[in-house]
């Protein structure tokens, strides 16, 4: 037998029980997904939404599914319309929900069928600070995110706000699956750092796919 010296690690490795870090999966249509993202922005412009103690968050955020993520004085929840035109959210598209259905699947969760996304955009200086995402109605259904652009740190701390976060770099195509025991770990990502990237500029998008109804 000969040793293969040049063997590239596993592109798709567990991070933790329930968690799969599948790098590079969206790569091939990273292009496609940003036409579609400034789409979805043209409808549904990215915002900065308020906590529900007053502040705004730093992150701007927009929406396409039959439901969407905000945040506001009364809280955070899910709509069907987007509080700023009134109108229905635009739909997913079906590139979009073909590639998180074919993520959740190699990481382990077949038929999944993703009814909200939430689109994230960081700009330099932009953080996520550590929070669990609870506003699901099932918790046995997994979340699928995907990032591009510029790299990030990534947190990602256990089920307790106190549990020591590890930190993984996000980058331009790489998409994460969790489900099952990780369902409801602590998370977050480190500010932003200056920089550009071909694909997105002077900025990072992450999308996240969830069946929140
Ligand atoms: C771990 N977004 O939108 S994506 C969020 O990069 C959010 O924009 C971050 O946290 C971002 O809620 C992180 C990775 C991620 C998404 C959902 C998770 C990790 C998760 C849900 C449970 C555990
Ligand atoms: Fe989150």
């Amino acid at each position: 037998m000969t040793l293969d010296l040049f063997a590239a690690t596993d592109p798709y490795q567990p991070i933790a029980p329930g968690a799969m870090l599948l790098h590079g999966f969206a790569l091939a249509d990273a292009d496609a997904i940003l036409a579609d993202v400034q789409a979805i922005a043209a409808r549904a412009p990215f915002r900065r939404m308020f906590t529900p103690g007053g502040q705004a968050m730093s992150v701007a955020m927009s929406n396409c599914g039959s439901l969407g993520w905000i945040s506001d004085r009364h809280g955070y929840r899910y709509v069907a319309a987007d509080p700023d035109s009134g109108q229905p959210w635009p739909p997913l598209p079906p590139r979009l929900l073909r590639l998180a259905g074919a993520a959740a699947e190699r990481a382990g969760f077949p038929a999944f069928v993703p009814d909200a996304c939430l689109i994230n955009r960081y700009a330099p200086g932009t953080r996520m600070s550590l929070h669990q995402d609870r506003d699901e109605q099932d918790f046995t259904q997994p979340i699928v995110s995907v990032s591009l652009g510029l790299s990030v740190t990534f947190l990602f701390g256990g089920l307790a706000r106190s549990d020591k976060a590890a930190r993984l770099t996000l980058s331009h195509g790489d998409v994460l699956v969790w489900g099952g025991p990780a369902r409801l770990r602590f998370h977050g990502v480190l500010p932003l750092l200056d920089g550009r990237h071909p694909a997105t500029g002077a900025c990072r998008i992450n999308l996240t796919f969830r069946k929140a109804g």
